[in-house]
């Protein structure tokens, strides 16, 4: 881990977009963006694809930070398989948020059973160290990709899922739920019509990022497996219903996976995804890269274009 290693790239105001010189990490292979904004400085959680991986390999969450969207600083590992006895493999896409002075980290792995499940990382610092928060996973039903947030009324609701789409509401303890977890209705109005699938009859496919926006619930997510495009939804509720809004981001590039993160970060919005543009960059060899865009005066997202891949 190198403490001190500072990884720039530059910006260039182009009528309300900005061209990154993507990816925003390059000294190693990373996927799957979450970004949190947390005393004015963005925190990008990400996945990393290990060197020369050919299938998921995938041991640790990496964590980096900006205060300009400019610099990076790398924190290296904040949490990793060896931080959950219960799991032994897959790494995969999760996502932080601070509640109760504390930070906790949804992401999924694969129980020892063989199973993905979402366990939950909890520490005092956003740059952790995560120390597994139940022993045990929080949900356990094969599902993978977790998002989080809190709504103005101080429910917290965590979502998953490939190939369905859960949530639950959360315990004000973060570690905890009420209920069971509960399907999203997937239908064609509120996911899109997917052609050629008849098991997979709407668009979403995974990676669901959730968050609330001038009082529209959007739920962001891959779709389209096997060569994944970006698209969306608005609800007008936490639970839906759902009104399919269309895509954000065209499908592209060297990775058949795609999984957004959405952020404001003073007075922008930024739109962070994944894809294979570094050297030696494939599928399993992904890199995060960012596109600062601007919602349109209703509220619906722009088509933003990968300005790399
Ligand atoms: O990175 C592993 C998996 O690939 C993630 O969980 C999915 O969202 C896809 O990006």
């Amino acid at each position: 881990v190198n403490q001190a290693l500072w990884l720039s790239f530059s910006l260039i105001g182009r009528r309300g977009l900005v061209k990154a010189d993507n990816p925003i990490i390059q000294t190693i292979y990373t996927a799957d963006p979450a970004p949190v904004v947390y005393n004015n400085t963005v925190y990008l959680f990400a996945d990393h694809d290990e060197d020369g991986s050919t299938t998921y390999t995938m041991k640790d969450w990496r964590l980096f930070s900006s205060t300009d969207m400019v610099n990076w600083q790398d924190y290296g590992v904040v949490m990793s398989l060896s931080t959950f006895s219960w799991a032994n493999a897959n790494a995969w896409a999760g996502q932080v948020i601070a509640r109760n002075n504390k930070f906790y980290y949804y992401a999924p792995m694969r129980h020892t059973t063989g199973s993905m499940a979402v366990g939950v990382g909890v520490s005092d610092t956003i740059t952790g160290p995560y120390k597994d928060a139940l022993g045990k996973p929080l949900v356990e039903n094969n599902e993978i990709d977790p998002t989080v947030f809190i709504d103005d009324d101080g429910q917290a609701w965590l979502y998953w899922g490939n190939p369905d789409l859960y949530y639950v509401k959360l315990n004000s303890d973060m570690i905890s739920y009420s209920g069971s977890p509960t399907k999203i209705n997937l239908t064609t109005a509120g996911f899109g019509t997917r052609s050629g699938n008849a098991q997979r009859p709407t668009t979403f496919e995974e990676g669901p990022w959730a968050y609330k926006r001038s009082g529209k619930y959007y739920m962001i997510y891959a779709a389209n497996c096997c060569s994944e495009d970006i698209r969306y939804s608005i609800g007008t509720s936490p639970t839906g219903p759902w009104t399919y809004e269309g895509v954000i981001m065209p499908a592209g590039g060297k990775s058949f996976t795609n999984h957004p993160g959405i952020i404001d970060f003073q007075g922008n919005s930024y739109f962070f995804y994944h894809n294979g543009a570094l050297p030696g960059g494939s599928g399993y060899t992904r890199s995060i890269c960012v596109e600062k865009f601007t919602y349109n005066s209703d509220g619906t997202i722009p088509s933003i274009a990968q300005t790399s891949n």
